[in-house]
């Protein structure tokens, strides 16, 4: 299986990246976190995108070493952006786990050794899940959204609305942050009626105590449409793609 060798060469190899994409205060514009997000570039100069090679990863396990090298980057990156910027004015850094990732390895020990070798705080951290992480294996899951609390992250539910969601979930597991799937906002352009699915998200997400985080805006008119809905946090294209480290880094401090 030829992207299965591959990918496990590039581990071994360092041919994955973390490219930053910010996180913005839908108030104030400001960047309070980046989500980190793996890219692949292999020998040839081949780009391979993250929807081809994280499923062969989790289908080959390789997304166990593959996650863990996630967490350790990003704590070894914002530790340095620390080191040369005072503590990077705060701002965290958000890793995607995967479903089939958090059925594997048990996370929390490696994050902690991350957070022990760099001298970062958990706080630092917003862990990305999916509903299909919680759907798979609730008991499980549960006890692994505890433990990484108790290292004092953020817990937020990615690509909200568009999983098998049991809603009782939501009220029992410590989740932080629901973000709104791009696809909900987008429509929300197309079609002025698809507002309705926006703000039902936002005053659930209310009504449990959770911030928001609107994915995919590109334009100025949605990120005010959904700070005036109340919504808390948006990320997409109008405030920045995804970003090398440096370009990223060099976001920091300009207030948004
Ligand atoms: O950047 P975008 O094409 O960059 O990402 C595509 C998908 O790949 C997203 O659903 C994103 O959550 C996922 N993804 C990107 N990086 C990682 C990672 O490090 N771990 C996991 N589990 N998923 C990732
Ligand atoms: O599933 P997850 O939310 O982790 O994936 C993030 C994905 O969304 C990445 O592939 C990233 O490149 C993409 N993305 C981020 N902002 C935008 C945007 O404004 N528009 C579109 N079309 N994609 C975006
Ligand atoms: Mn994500
Ligand atoms: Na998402």
């Amino acid at each position: 299986f030829g992207m299965e060798t591959a990918l496990r060469r590039a581990i071994e190899n360092r041919e994955l990246r973390l490219a930053y994409q910010p996180i913005c205060d839908l108030a104030t514009g400001r960047i309070v976190a980046f989500e980190a997000l793996a890219r692949w570039t292999d020998e040839q100069g081949r780009r391979h995108c993250p929807t081809e090679f994280i499923p062969v990863a989790e289908e080959s396990g390789l997304i166990v070493p593959l996650g863990r090298w996630a967490i350790d980057e990003a704590a070894r990156t914002l530790a340095a952006w620390d080191a040369r910027h005072g503590a990077a004015c705060g701002v965290k850094f958000a890793v995607n786990l995967s479903a089939i990732q958090l059925q594997r390895d048990d996370i929390a020990p490696v994050l902690e050794a991350a957070l022990a070798s760099t001298g970062l705080t958990g706080d630092r951290f917003t862990l990305e899940l999916t509903e299909s992480a919680i759907v798979t294996d609730p008991d499980r899951i549960a006890g692994t959204m505890h433990a990484l609390k108790a290292l004092g992250t953020t817990l937020a539910m990615d690509d909200f609305g568009t999983g098998y969601s049991n809603l009782a979930y939501l009220q029992k597991l410590p989740i932080d942050v629901l973000k709104i799937d791009r696809s909900f906002v987008t429509e929300m352009l197309a079609d002025r009626d698809k507002v309705s699915i926006v703000r039902a998200i936002l005053s659930l997400a209310q009504a449990l105590g959770m911030k928001t985080t609107a994915e995919g805006i590109e334009t100025n008119e949605l990120a005010q449409t959904l700070a005036a809905l109340g919504c808390t946090f948006g990320q997409g294209y109008f405030y920045a793609k995804p970003l090398e480290a440096e370009a990223a880094y060099a976001m920091i401090g300009a207030g948004g």
